[in-house]
């Protein structure tokens, strides 16, 4: 299917309506993630939102990254919710209880987890805009990462060390909710060795008041495995070594880990324009040893057969084998061109974005093809703008303009509507979960700077 270049009328209305929604959504120093099922600052949302901004004001997009920082724990985690004001959110800080935490931040409430490190991508984004606008938005923007540069780095240093204890080149991650793809069928097989005991306290869920159907949403069996999950991380007090001999799910996420190694990547370039990070602690070396040893891991986890990346089950050994969006993480992070021209090919062929009951021609976070895909239930088939755009920016950086721009016309087309969903129907375009998504209305100004 070839789509069309939005119209100048569409155009603007487009961009009127996101930057709307992205003022409607701004507490002051934060942005919500959505305006009732997400009244909260999520981290990875954060960073879409930054860049979106970004393209409006830089100095309001820095002051985004800035308040995020303001809930790093000493570990140098960034936690996946910053709660700065009260709310009916389920599972609320009365439930993280981080208090049990020595590394939590002072001042500010926060979730115990992590979420995909997308930042440090959007920042180097912002740099690079601001240079292109020159003057004050230039001035701030480099000053921005001289005074944060450390603060990533131990953000990453964090996931490389804390995260990947045995080098193995994968970050794992401790919950479903750390890959920011909550019920993907990536986790089913590790979440089948999840079991909720009867001491865990009981819990009703919020989310599904806010929501149309409740079969767009997690059911209340994976609802249980995911607080049990929380439950076992305050007993082992927030400390992962803790964690890691006692909890059920371990698991080598191989987009998280991409993600790292091009943000790595990234920082180091920006130490090095700069000049900075690159004084005894030798951050930016550090970085790009960062990059090396997680794309290598990767590339080690492509499945020959596919040519899809595979998360590691930890506690198993095994290999995971699901036609999932992050399949395409080495996209992301590169390294292989022969790799990158596979997934290229994939990526717009007949099992994902060019598949024939497809409305539009984006990402769907499961392939149609495969027997895993269901047409509206969360991470388990319907569209995220938000991954469009990341396979998009990373088509374009790994020297595929066209194909990047196919992707970022169809998102757009997707997005005409103005409903700014958290996710759309594949097959039939409709729009689902959350309206008025900040990261959504976000990717779109972006898309159209
Ligand atoms: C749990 C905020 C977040 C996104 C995640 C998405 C969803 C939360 C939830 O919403 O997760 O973190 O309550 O379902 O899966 O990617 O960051 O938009």
């Amino acid at each position: 299917m070839t789509v069309s270049q939005p119209s100048a009328v569409e155009i603007g209305l487009m961009s009127g309506r996101a930057g709307y929604v992205l003022r409607a959504n701004d507490r002051g120093a934060f942005t919500v993630a959505s305006p009732t099922l997400y009244p909260h600052m999520w981290s990875w949302d954060a960073g879409f939102v930054a860049l979106g901004i970004a393209t409006v004001s830089v100095p309001r997009a820095l002051n985004e990254l800035r308040s995020l920082l303001s809930g790093q724990w000493a570990t140098g985690m960034i936690p996946h919710i910053l709660f700065h004001e009260p709310s009916d959110y389920f599972p609320g800080p009365e439930r993280w209880r981080t208090q049990v935490a020595a590394a939590r931040p002072a001042g500010v409430l926060t979730s115990g987890i992590c979420q995909p490190p997308i930042h440090v991508i959007a920042l180097s984004r912002i740099l690079h805009d601001a240079r292109r606008k020159g003057g004050a938005d230039q001035e701030l923007a480099e000053e921005f990462v001289r005074e944060t540069f450390d603060s990533w780095l131990a953000w990453h240093q964090y996931l490389a060390t804390a995260r990947d204890p045995y080098s193995y080149g994968l970050v794992e991650i401790h919950h479903g909710w750390e890959s920011g793809m909550d019920d993907s069928p990536r986790w089913d097989s590790p979440y089948a060795n999840v079991h909720p005991q009867p001491d865990m306290p009981p819990f009703v869920r919020a989310d599904l008041a806010h929501v149309a159907d409740p079969s767009q949403r997690p059911s209340d069996a994976e609802y249980a495995r995911y607080l049990w999950l929380v439950e076992q991380k305050v007993r082992a007090r927030y400390d992962d070594t803790a964690y890691r001999a006692t909890g059920d799910f371990v698991v080598g996420d191989v987009l998280v880990s991409a993600l790292l190694a091009a943000a790595s990547d990234l920082l180091a370039d920006m130490g090095e324009e700069l000049g900075i990070g690159g004084g005894t602690a030798g951050g930016v070396e550090q970085s790009r040893a960062i990059a090396r040893r997680f794309r290598t891991g990767v590339l080690r986890s492509v499945s020959p057969q596919t040519g899809l990346a595979r998360d590691l089950d930890l506690r198993t050994g095994q290999w995971l084998d699901v036609e999932s969006a992050a399949g395409f993480a080495p996209l992301l992070c590169g390294g292989d061109e022969a790799l990158t021209r596979r997934q290229r090919d994939l990526l717009l062929g007949p099992r994902w974005c060019g598949h024939s009951r497809l409305r539009w021609p984006v990402v769907p976070s499961v392939s149609p093809a495969s027997p895993a895909f269901r047409e509206q239930t969360y991470w388990r088939g319907p569209q995220w703008p938000v991954l469009n755009w990341l396979m998009a920016w990373a088509l374009n950086r790994s020297g595929e303009p066209e194909a990047a721009n196919q992707l970022r016309l169809a998102g757009l087309s997707q997005l005409i509507d103005c409903d700014f969903a958290e996710y759309y129907q594949p097959v039939t375009g409709e729009t689902l979960g959350s309206r008025d998504q900040s990261w959504t209305a976000a990717i779109a100004l972006d898309f159209l700077a």
